[in-house]
């Protein structure tokens, strides 16, 4: 009897092992490898794995320009009025010191948090973030709150690099921002920028863009671009500039994410969304974003 039960454990261990081994083999590491290792082109939630076996759930955009889109991050602003506070995990939940300089730290480190299916309802970080190499980057406005099957129909702003520009970066954004952290007095204006890189339309184009910024933004901005690590006149860092490259330094009006501490008028400017309301919530006067950026979340894709 106590060989039978012997064997039979020993029957289910091996088993277990092989079920945990073939997953690790066959489970796509990105909607890419999704794409073309297993004929997969409806957009949509899937099951991906990380190199190390973590298994998680995103969004694949298996269609725009040829698809294989993976989601790997969205940034929602939930309070505008909360200067890096709650919900502000793209920047800082910790206050706006300077003794925090690079804030949550999210844009350089393994952290995860949120679900695909709820990013546009609040952050979302997985491990493709850090762990998938890439060529380019997509960016999607979707207004808060829709639920995953509307996210194409109601996106109004979509754009993507084509140039393989994460190629000289290390293959990915957290790669990206390692070299350029996103910390205040890491740098200054003009000089310190990451790079900017060219973008095309899939949804809107420069004009209508530009145009989600208000008037003071659009004289100091250039449309057409997606710039990673700005940095303003007081040296706060940004993460992402939306669709523009800066010409001048008041930066914290059209990029988002960011460091711990945003010097000009501290806290005022700090968090997600950094100062899109300067000139008040959703006016698209002076240095205000319009109200349909402003409340609307970005999400960031790999192919
Ligand atoms: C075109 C108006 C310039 O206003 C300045 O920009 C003002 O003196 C500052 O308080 C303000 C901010 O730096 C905007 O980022
Ligand atoms: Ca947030
Ligand atoms: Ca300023």
């Amino acid at each position: 009897m106590a060989n039978w039960i012997v064997l039979l454990v020993s029957f289910a261990c091996i088993n277990l092992s092989l079920s945990v081994r073939e997953l690790e083999y066959s489970t796509p590491q990105s909607c890419k490898d999704l794409k073309q290792r297993f004929n997969i082109n409806q957009d949509g939630l899937y099951y991906l794995s990380s190199p190390t076996g973590v298994v998680y759930q995103t969004y694949c955009d298996m269609t725009t320009a040829g698809g294989g889109w993976t989601l790997v991050a969205s940034v929602h602003e939930n309070n505008l009025y909360g200067k890096c506070t709650t919900g502000d995990r793209w920047s800082s939940q910790q206050g706006g010191s300077p003794n925090v300089p690079d804030g949550d730290g999210s844009w350089s480190n393994t952290v995860t948090f949120g679900n695909a299916e709820a990013a546009t309802s609040d952050d979302f970080k997985n491990p493709g973030y850090y762990d998938i190499t890439a060529e380019n980057v997509a960016v999607w406005h979707v207004p808060n709150n829709e639920r995953v099957g509307r996210w194409k129909l109601t996106s109004f702003l979509r754009y993507h690099t084509e140039s393989k520009f994460l190629r000289s970066y290390g293959g990915n954004l957290y790669n990206l921002f390692k070299q350029f952290p996103v910390k205040y007095n890491a740098g200054s204006c003009p000089a310190n920028h990451g790079p900017s890189v060219p973008v095309v339309y899939d949804v809107g184009d420069a004009s209508f863009n530009h145009k989600l910024f208000g008037p003071h933004v659009r004289g100091e901005t250039e449309p057409g671009f997606i710039t990673f690590r700005a940095i303003n006149h007081e040296k706060a860092a940004m993460a992402i500039c939306l669709g523009v490259k800066p010409k001048g330094c008041n930066t914290e009006h059209s990029c988002i994410g960011g460091g711990g501490h945003f010097p000009e008028a501290s806290p005022r400017q700090c968090g997600d969304f950094a100062s899109f309301d300067w000139d008040g919530y959703g006016t698209n006067a002076g240095w205000s974003a319009s109200k349909q950026v402003t409340e609307a979340a970005v999400l960031i894709f790999y192919r």
